[in-house]
Order: C-alpha cells, then structure tokens, then sequence
C-alpha cells in the first residue's frame, strides 16, 4: 500500500494522474495546506521541504523497510520504476523523459507558479516580475508548443510521466 500525501494542487494532480494510471494500490493523506498542515513536525519528517507531493510505499521492491519519497518527479520516476510503466526502458528513450521531466520540474512548473503569483495573487503589482516571468511563461510554452509539434507526446511517441509532470 502507498499512502499519498496530497492537496488539490497542480503538483498532487501529476502524482494522481500516475497512480490512477499505473494501478497500483495507494490511500490519499490529505495535507491542508490552507491550515499549514505542509509545516508541522509530522510532515517535515516525511518531506523536509514542507510541500505536497509525497508518498510511502509500505510494501517496497526490496522487501524493506517502507521508502519516503517527495518531489513530484522523483515520486513519478519512482513509481514508473516500481510498476513498470510510462517510463521506456531502452537508453535513448528513458534519457528523454528524464530531461522532458527535469525540464518540467525545473522550469515549466516554477515559471508558471511564479507567474500566477505575480500576475494573479500578489497584492502589490510589479510591473518587472510580472514582464519577466509573462515573458518566460511564453517562452517555455513555445518549447513545449515546438516539440508537441514534433513527437506525438513531450518525451517522444508514448505517454509517459513526462507527459503526467506537464499535463496539470
Ligand atoms: N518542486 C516541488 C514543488 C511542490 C509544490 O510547490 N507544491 C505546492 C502545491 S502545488 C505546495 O505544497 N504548496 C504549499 C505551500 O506553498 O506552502 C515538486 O515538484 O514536488
């Protein structure tokens, strides 16, 4: 049993996607972030960064002891090793959805949260942040807009976490 440490948020929504996908056998643990749940002692112990998501595997591969994991990506990798599934197993393939996943968690995602915060949410406007990271929002838009254009899914021709980590 995995248990899935989540909120309806964009970074839970990736994990969601793959769980109900791979099939695996996982129980929801509600983290309210609007009470700051993400902030206790309890929760830092199971994600150091006080963020969603994060799982435990209770019953991992090795027969162990049960595996913590959290940052959406390493939680996707994890369990697309664990089931087998939406990750190639062939070098060339498994290379591009790493970097097509990477790519995600290091720009598609933050640049897009940034940019909600600054156009959207911040109560003083600043005209610079909210021109820079319009700006990039644009840009990495154009790079997905660009490869969807080329392959059938981000990472190449099959659905695969990649394509989990950008859908939300
Ligand atoms: N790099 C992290 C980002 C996680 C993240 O920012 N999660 C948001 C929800 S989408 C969160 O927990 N926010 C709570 C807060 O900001 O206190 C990942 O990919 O897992």
């Amino acid at each position: 049993m995995i248990h899935f440490y989540t909120a309806p948020a964009p970074n839970g929504w990736k994990v969601a996607i793959m769980l109900e996908e791979c099939g695996l056998a996982y129980e929801p643990r509600w983290v309210n972030l609007a009470a700051g749940d993400q902030h206790s002692e309890d929760y830092l112990a199971i994600n150091p960064n006080g963020r969603i998501p994060a799982i435990t595997d209770h019953a991992p591969a090795d027969g162990g002891e049960p595996v913590t994991v959290f940052e959406s990506g390493a939680v996707l990798l994890y369990l697309a090793e664990k089931s087998g599934q939406f990750l190639p197993t062939d070098l060339r393939g498994m290379s591009r959805v790493r970097q097509w996943l990477f790519w995600q968690v290091g720009h598609l995602g933050p640049t897009l949260g940034q940019h909600g915060h600054f156009h959207l949410y911040a109560e003083e406007k600043l005209p610079y942040a909210i021109e820079r990271f319009h700006r990039e929002a644009l840009r990495v838009y154009g790079v997905m807009d660009r490869q969807l254009g080329q392959e059938e899914y981000i990472a190449g021709p099959d659905y695969t976490v990649a394509d989990m980590a950008c859908f939300p």
